[in-house]
């Protein structure tokens, strides 16, 4: 059951599509108090035993309960554990303990402060900055009732074309199709899998959307064409902001529509990101979306199938009024002999100016009638950015799947693309930050996601990278991405090809399942990743397991982490099938291996419910098969295109049962005749 209350005048945001009447009576569970400053506070007091689920992307743990976390989309390098936000705002909590089970959802463009335990240890507070804000309710009789009711509210999940969950090779740096071709030949020649590339920022001319290098992409048409031949795709980076410069077709086409936002004044706001000075498409407005999303058109016309909307918080380095500011500041700081405070000051000036809230206060939307701050439905941008893009390729080709992920979003968002969560570190601690994040983007609808694998910041290191892509495999958004200045890390570049190899390869096996089960997901508003207390509510113990996760019917993950780790502790909420895959020398010690069809080694070894240390040297990926069901594998190929979906072979964990049956998800990967029955398809095994 969802219940919906009205809080002041909130702003239309297209995040829900259920037309729900608000409840006329007040609030109820939550303590109501109203700040001088307009804001709305929701409290609560927390059960010592109570766990909090969801906030989507956010830094620490699957229970969010700890920490003061904020709704305000960021464009944040640095994913430490004290990051109030990340570069997207997903407003649903759920609230977990012995004697409560309650849904939130908050529809608040704005910043919304989430005080969860954190200043009171026994209490959430949850502030809306504007108060102006629906509230939903949501109460079923499990967790996995809750996120499906969720989605019910906010509507079905993305659905990318299949060859979107092949792996994509990324690296900010790849400037010239010639580089490209030496990518996709490093991984060739040794069958490293790949389905495609994506093109960052070098590829456009002065880093302006829509153009690119003449010189380094002659014909890029020609390119794709040749790309595609060998299955391949290559997916370009598009950025919010478009270039002020007279001549160049996106400015001028904008400001002959008027589509940019504006000042107090009635001038367009401008400020500098990549192409330098930039104007920011009114995305709110219907008018703004058709032009901008008319803008991919020339690539799309080039054979682009796939995309990736970045810097839409939207991110700012600076704006005229803000350099203008720290200019004058500094320029204060040196009219005098310089003292220890000015010095410090200094530092600061620089940094302060860029996503500054100064800015975000400057400058204005105009849509449905209204007239809005840039503040008060900040986390609105990328969200309408992702629309545009998603309308337009739909008008284009109205039957055809396109891949489209952005950096930010707002719930709604996730109706039209996937997300990547950003720019990480090369760190151990940010693959555990992956794991944890992955069922918090799936209960608020992001299913197609995932995390710059090996590492977006800082050199990454070939066991990291390693241990990053076992985890990566599971991960529906399979993407290497690195900055550039930072060590080249493409998976071939760490000697141990065949443990990356296998790894990868390991990916195309469980594409069937992988497909399957986002497929399922989607279509019936489930989470793929999910929380152990999902599946195992009663246990008191899984719902505080931070670092295994349940994938789908069939699985649970439980990733090695840590550096140097030669395996790990995990917990088993029930008897499961111990399952590793190992390389052919090894296989060679081993008492206890099985083969699939192909010579490919494995081990399967039952184990009891309960605590566990188990082995899993570099090379070795495994997971755990659940009691009584079904693990659909296929032969490993180059690319998704060369999979044989129609007859999985299986690993099959029976516990007992005599017939296991699995339902396998099988369509074109490309049309959205999604649910036509004749895609679903029962897998039957029978123990002999
Ligand atoms: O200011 O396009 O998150 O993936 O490589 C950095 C360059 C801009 C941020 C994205 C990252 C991308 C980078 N971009």
């Amino acid at each position: 059951m969802i219940r919906k209350y009205t809080f002041g005048a909130p702003l239309p945001t297209d995040a829900v599509i259920q037309n729900l009447l608000a409840e006329k009576d007040s609030l109820p569970y939550f303590t109501v108090r109203y700040g001088e400053d307009g804001s709305v506070i929701l409290s609560l007091p927390l059960h010592p035993e109570e766990v909090l689920f969801g906030l989507g992307q956010a830094v620490r743990g699957i229970d969010k309960r700890g920490h003061r976390y904020e709704s305000w989309n960021s464009d944040v390098f640095n994913h430490t554990e004290e990051r109030p936000s990340l570069y997207g705002s997903h407003n649903l909590l759920v609230f977990f303990s012995p004697d409560r089970l309650l849904g939130l959802y908050l529809d608040d463009p704005g910043k919304i402060i989430w005080d969860l335990g954190w200043e009171k240890h026994d209490e959430a507070v949850i502030t809306s900055l504007s108060g102006n804000l629906d509230v939903y309710l949501i109460e079923e009789e499990s967790l996995t009732g809750i996120a499906r009711a969720f989605r019910q509210l906010t509507g079905r999940s993305y659905l990318p074309p299949r060859w979107a969950f092949g792996y994509i090779q990324s690296r900010w740096g790849y400037a010239s199709e010639e580089e490209v071709r030496t990518v996709v030949n490093e991984h060739r020649k040794r069958h490293i899998p790949l389905d495609g590339v994506c093109l960052d920022i070098d590829y456009m001319v002065d880093f302006k959307n829509f153009t690119w290098k003449p010189d380094a992409f002659p014909d890029l048409k020609r390119f794709q064409d040749e790309m595609k031949e060998d299955h391949l795709r290559l997916v370009p980076i598009i950025d919010a902001g478009i270039k002020v410069e007279e001549g160049y077709a996106p400015y001028d086409t904008g400001k002959a529509g008027d589509c940019f936002c504006k000042k107090e004044d009635g001038s367009d706001f401008v400020a500098a990101v990549w192409p330098g000075r930039c104007c920011f498409p009114d995305f709110l407005r219907e008018d703004v979306r058709r032009w901008f999303g008319d803008l991919y058109r020339p690539l799309l016309e080039a054979g682009i199938e796939g995309f990736w909307n970045d810097m839409n918080e939207p991110a700012m380095f600076y704006s005229d009024e803000g350099l203008e500011k720290a200019k004058q500041q500094i320029q204060a700081v040196f009219s005098k002999e310089i003292d220890i405070e000015g010095f410090f000051a200094l530092g600061g000036l620089m940094n302060s100016i860029s996503n500054s809230p100064a800015d975000y206060a400057s400058f204005y939307h105009e849509f449905d009638g209204i007239r809005a701050r840039h503040d008060t439905v900040h986390n609105l941008f990328g969200y309408n950015m992702t629309k545009a893009a998603a309308e337009a390729f739909a008008a284009k080709y109205p039957d055809r799947r396109l891949l489209l992920y952005s950096r930010a979003s707002y719930i709604g968002a996730h109706r039209y693309g996937g997300i990547w969560t950003g720019d990480n570190m090369s760190w151990w601690s940010h693959l555990l930050l992956n794991i944890k994040m992955m069922p918090s983007l799936n209960m608020c609808g992001f299913l197609y996601s995932g995390a710059d694998l090996g590492g977006f910041g800082a050199d990454t290191s070939g066991d990291l990278l390693l241990r990053w892509l076992q985890f990566g495999i599971f991960t529906p958004l399979m993407r290497d991405h690195s900055a550039i200045g930072t060590l080249l890390q493409e998976p071939y570049r760490f000697g141990n090809i065949d443990a990356f190899r296998r790894t990868l390869q390991l990916r195309y096996r469980l594409m069937g399942y992988i497909y399957s089960e986002f497929m399922k997901a989607a279509l019936e508003d489930e989470c793929l990743f999910r929380p152990l207390a999902f599946d195992y509510p009663e246990d008191t113990f899984a719902k505080r397991v931070e670092d295994q996760l349940m994938f789908g019917e069939s699985l649970m993950l439980a990733p090695v982490y840590e550096q140097n780790a030669r395996g790990r502790y995990v917990y088993l909420p029930e008897d499961m099938l111990f399952v590793k895959f190992i390389s052919l020398e090894e296989a060679e010690n081993e008492r206890f291996v099985e083969y699939l069809e192909d010579g490919t080694p494995y081990i399967a070894k039952p184990m009891p419910a309960g605590h566990h240390y188990i082995d899993v040297a570099l090379d070795e990926t495994h997971l755990f098969v659940r009691p009584g069901k079904l693990l659909p594998l296929l032969r490993p190929a180059n690319t998704t295109a060369e999979l044989d979906f129609t007859a999985p072979e299986v690993i099959a964990y029976p516990h007992g049962q005599k017939e296991l049956a699995y339902r396998y998800y099988t369509d074109d990967g490309v049309t959205k005749d999604y649910t036509e029955a004749s895609h679903f398809k029962n897998i039957v095994f029978t123990v002999k």
